[in-house]
């Protein structure tokens, strides 16, 4: 057999190239006289033709007798064809079967019929056959370029940090134990601590896109047991230029997807409504934010300072606002404890979080730097100091001010593709239920 590295792809394949194509067989119609197999692979479709009476026998029989979704290479001419899907059709003068699949599949790629979430995701491989929902994954991986690129704009080096650690920082209740070499250690909820200890590096603004882990009992459409965190941290910065930063992350995702993904919009059925947001997005405080909750009368109790922003607060600020918006200035206690107060009200914290109109994408906030104040807060919040140590002691050492946030990858692609679950946005989803695929 020929190399299969020297196909031609089902979308390059032209008129009067004599061409291999390999993929998998999406369809067979046999007409009688004269049959087609619709061949798919990566890039597309390809019709091809099997003229009985004027063929090779074995070769008829072989490429009908094919089951669906099995691997075949198929070499011919190209011809043009305007019946054809599209518009080209390949008659084939040799086929050979590369893979054969099983004639009882657990799920259509086909898309004919429907299938539940969990079977989809129990058969990814499948799932991912179709148009639709390969264009997810190439969007987000997009996004993943787009966010690389903004943050090199913003001067920002790509790090990777630990994610087995021997604390957390996110609270205590959702870690992960794991053993390590006969010790207790966790899989790490957020790359917070290393990433504003290399922030205090001679790297000053760093950037990660890694998972994280959180053993959190939700089970919503929502949250995931392990997600993918964007995550960003400046020496410099105060928590508005960290906002800024965000800004132009998130905005640079949109246009990526706006100027190189029109195909997969398309696939999606999107392409018609998507429209990058162009603008700065608001900065509501806390207090502007709770008000304009009340005022929508959306909720059976009215919030008081202090609250926590629940998910029907949350909704019904986001239609009333209508946009991604920032929330600034928290009361310090709803924040974690690394985050710094602000200088003239220590009530107020520096922390913020993003929100598209469905859901929070993003917290951060500037940190706090100063060693006494950081020790106070983690005594405040019942953590150990001494346990975070090779942490705390670098603050003794020259630590800038500095600030960061954290995006969730998965949620950034749900809001923008308008998914209604999070596990359309991974591949292989963790969550309550789900430990393999
Ligand atoms: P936080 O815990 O708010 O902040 O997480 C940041 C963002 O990560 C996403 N996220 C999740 N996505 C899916 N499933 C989950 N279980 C889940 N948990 C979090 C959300 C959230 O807004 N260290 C801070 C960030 C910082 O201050 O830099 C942190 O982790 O989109």
């Amino acid at each position: 057999m020929q190399g299969l590295d020297d196909r031609t792809y089902t979308a390059d394949a032209e008129p009067g190239d004599h061409a291999t194509i390999a993929g998998w067989v999406h369809e067979i119609r046999d007409l009688g006289g004269i049959a087609f197999l619709i061949l798919r692979d990566t890039t597309g479709r390809i019709q091809v033709k099997f003229e009985k009476d004027e063929m090779d026998e074995e070769l008829v029989e072989t490429g009908l007798g094919v089951s669906r979704e099995s691997v075949i290479a198929v070499t011919g001419d190209v011809d043009e064809e305007p019946r054809a899907p599209t518009g080209v059709e390949v008659t084939p003068d040799s086929l050979s079967v590369v893979a054969e699949a099983d004639t009882e599949l657990p799920l259509d790629p086909s898309g004919k019929v429907d299938a539940e979430l969990p079977t989809r995701l129990d058969n990814r491989t499948l799932d991912l056959r179709k148009p639709e929902v390969k264009a997810i994954f190439e969007i987000r991986a997009e996004i993943f370029r787009a966010a690389r690129e903004a943050f090199r704009e913003a001067n920002a080096t790509e790090i990777t940090t630990p994610k087995i650690v021997a604390t957390g920082t996110e609270g205590g209740t959702e870690l992960f134990p794991i053993t390590y070499f006969g010790e207790e250690a966790f899989m790490n909820q957020s790359p917070q601590l290393f990433k504003q200890l290399t922030a205090g590096s001679g790297l000053e603004r760093v950037f990660e896109i890694g998972p994280i882990f959180r053993a959190e009992e939700h089970n919503t459409p929502r949250h995931l047991n392990e997600a993918t965190s964007i995550d960003f941290e400046g020496a410099f910065c105060d928590h508005e230029d960290a906002m800024d930063v965000c800004e132009s992350v998130v905005l640079a995702a949109y246009e990526a997807v706006e100027e190189n993904c029109s195909e997969q919009l398309e696939t999606l059925g999107l392409a018609a409504d998507f429209e990058a947001p162009t603008d700065s997005f608001p900065r509501l405080t806390y207090e502007e934010a709770i008000e304009r909750i009340n005022a929508t009368g959306k909720l059976d109790e009215q919030l008081v300072w202090g609250d926590d922003l629940p998910t029907e607060g949350e909704h019904a600020l986001g239609q009333d606002v209508g946009e991604h918006y920032f929330v600034t200035d928290w009361p310090s206690e709803i924040k974690p404890f690394y985050i710094k107060d602000h200088d003239d009200d220590e009530t107020l914290s520096t922390g913020f979080d993003l929100m598209h109109p469905r859901m929070e994408l993003v917290s951060g906030g500037q940190r706090e730097h100063r060693h006494d104040r950081l020790i106070a807060g983690f005594e405040q919040q019942g953590l150990d100091p001494d346990e975070f140590e090779y942490y705390t002691k670098m603050f003794k050492y020259g630590m800038p001010p500095h600030a960061g946030w954290a995006i969730g990858a998965e949620r950034l692609v749900m809001t923008l593709l308008d998914l209604d679950n999070i596990r359309e946005a991974v591949i292989f989803p963790r969550d309550r239920q789900r430990l393999s695929p």
